[in-house]
């Protein structure tokens, strides 16, 4: 399967994260990415940098206030005091429920919480053009597919899924499969399917299209009672509006074996059948491993490769998005598993 990979993503290297009040290495490490790479290569599959300029989709998918913010952020991280340029920012207020969110602030840090649903996305001096890169990255995986190549894997980072309209969040920060989807959607899709099977639900996603009808979101996730992103992601979130019945989430408990996983996919793929979409975009996080750091779902190795095999059996011209997936040695070789399957059903 034809890959596209850039060198761009080592520019987002931030040097820690907060876990429990304290600095840590971050989980979603560049390191990520060059095991990502050989482990395709390893496997044959086929590189490619990105040829497409996302540009022209990203304001279709963000707000331009917050990616001019995110474009700039460093910058005026800076200016604050050069000093800044050996820190990172984190944000320490947010416009909860009965302030206002619709008047952006002045200040940095206020700003930085306005637009970030956490504080545990570490922004980077690179991070905008690391991203930048990926959404070209993720455009150009679409733009193959639309024209004729039946799947292509973007195997970028930072991942993408927990961005939203106008907000980063849970390590990401452009969302690369709603970029790809309204790629395809351009390219002559009339409908899509977005079936995220990342450990965390794709809030970022979700709420991007859950008031569209011809975007069927899908997510496969950790209960949003236990594990981030907490606030979305429960069972009872159809869609809105023209996109109601058009969501799907499948909430299941910590420690889900990978029987009860597989099952719930069995439910999705049904839907997505039934659906009868043009084109399948799949955030493909690795972080349901079961050895992975950050979640507690129990897929082996073996498990995606069946996996890949699931997802070939839809019979649709396929993006895959890489998105989150902690347990760095394995990451690369699971990956490739996922694109073995698929290539192997
Ligand atoms: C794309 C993606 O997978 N983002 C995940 C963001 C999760 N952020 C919350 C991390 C919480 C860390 N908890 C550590 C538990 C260690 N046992
Ligand atoms: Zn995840």
């Amino acid at each position: 399967m034809i890959s596209i990979f850039t060198v761009q993503h080592k520019r987002h290297d931030p040097a820690h994260e907060i876990f429990r009040g304290e600095r840590v290495p971050c989980f979603e490490a560049v390191a990520r990415g060059s095991i990502l790479r050989d482990a395709l290569v390893a496997h044959g599959h086929e590189l490619r940098a990105p040829t497409i300029d996302a540009g022209p989709l990203l304001a279709r998918v963000h707000d331009p206030r917050y990616l001019n913010f995110l474009e700039g952020a460093w910058d005026e991280w800076l200016k604050l005091d050069p000093a800044n340029a050996d820190l990172q920012p984190f944000p320490s207020v947010w416009p909860i429920r009965s302030l206002r969110a619709d008047v952006e602030p002045a200040d940095f840090i206020a700003k930085l919480g306005f637009f970030s649903m956490d504080n545990g996305t570490p922004l980077a001096a690179g991070t905008w053009p690391a991203v930048r890169a990926a959404a070209d990255a993720a455009v150009t995986a679409a733009s193959l597919v639309v024209a004729g190549e039946r799947a292509v894997f973007s195997a970028t980072r930072p991942p993408g899924h927990h961005a939203g309209r106008d907000f980063m969040g849970g390590y990401c920060f452009l969302n690369y499969s709603a970029l790809a989807a309204t790629a395809l959607l351009d390219g002559g899709a009339a409908r899509v399917a977005i079936l995220d099977v990342d450990y965390h639900h794709g809030n970022g996603t979700q709420s991007l299209f859950e008031e569209r009808a011809d975007v069927l979101t899908l997510s496969l996730h950790a209960d949003p009672r236990h594990e981030f992103p907490f606030y979305l992601g429960h069972a009872d979130e159809t869609g809105r509006g023209a996109g109601l019945g058009a969501n799907a989430n499948f909430p299941m408990a910590p420690g889900t074996d990978a029987a009860t996983w597989f099952a719930a996919l069995d439910q999705a793929t049904t839907r997505i059948a039934a659906f009868a979409p043009d084109a399948l975009v799949v955030p493909l996080g690795l972080d349901t491993y079961v050895g992975d750091p950050l979640s507690s779902f129990q897929l082996t190795a073996d498990d995606f490769l069946r996996l890949g095999a699931r997802l070939q059996k839809l019979n649709l011209p396929t993006v895959l998005v890489l998105e989150g997936g902690y347990a760095v040695a394995e990451l690369g070789e699971n990956a490739a598993r996922v694109l073995d399957g698929f290539a192997g059903a």
